[in-house]
């Protein structure tokens, strides 16, 4: 994916933003031109808004272009995010490898709207093709629940940050990165995951989305909508 991709999938999301509005903002690369064009419309349109973000990267971010945050204190107008898959005619995502998939989902249901920014390469036909599902556990037991991730059909890999020590989310809990070489009936998949005592959450997001923005590399958009 190139940042011409990312651009033009950033900027009718956003569009959507109107004066007053509490805004979720999703984490990772894409979501950084999303909140780049929003500092820019509060610049020059004099907009004003309150984010929330989904993570102390997009907090530190949003707050050096001097946009003001929030807690997820009250039910937010629109959430905007990225996403590391995104199904062909459901919209069904997979997100998570940056890591932020527990706050992404809360804000994402907070929201009244949600809306995805994307390139082409994200598009699938069945979720877990691309990418793993990354699932967030608790630290405590974390092998055993592994174990049962993996007796669930999935290919759990424990993440590494660079050091080479587990990854640790902003929340402090650690992610199992599960291979499932394509997802069958991702309810039934979500719903087995959660009754999992360790697991937080899932990347599984099957709730609805308005619409998502795929940007192209000649910097061109399409608007996938939701039903
Ligand atoms: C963060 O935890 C993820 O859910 C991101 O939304 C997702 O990884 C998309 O990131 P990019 O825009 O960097 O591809």
């Amino acid at each position: 994916m190139n940042d011409l991709a990312r651009q033009a999938a950033a900027r009718p999301a956003a569009a959507l933003v109107g004066e007053g509005m509490r805004v979720g903002l999703g984490s990772g690369s894409t979501m950084r031109f999303v909140i780049a064009a929003l500092a820019r419309r509060a610049r020059e349109e004099g907009l004003r808004f309150v984010g929330v973000p989904t993570s102390a990267v997009v907090a530190a971010l949003a707050q050096e272009l001097g946009l003001s945050l929030d807690d997820l204190t009250a039910p937010l107008d629109l959430a905007i995010d990225g996403a590391d898959e995104v199904e062909l005619g459901t919209l069904r995502l997979v997100k998570g490898l940056g890591g932020a998939l527990l706050r992404e989902k809360i804000v994402a249901e907070s929201s009244r709207r949600f809306v995805v920014v994307a390139d082409e390469s994200k598009l699938v036909d069945r979720l877990g093709t691309r990418v793993p599902v990354p699932v967030e556990v608790e630290r405590f037991g974390h092998a055993a629940t592994a174990r049962r991730l993996a007796a669930l059909g999935g290919v759990p890999a424990l993440r590494r940050g660079e050091d080479g020590a587990p990854y640790a989310t902003d929340g402090g809990n650690y992610l199992y990165d599960c291979r499932f070489d394509g997802v069958g009936d991702p309810f039934t998949l979500e719903r087995r995951l959660r009754a999992v005592a360790g697991v937080l959450g899932t990347g599984l997001f099957l709730g609805p989305v308005e619409q998502v923005f795929v940007g192209s590399a000649d910097g061109g958009v399409r608007v996938l909508r939701g039903r």
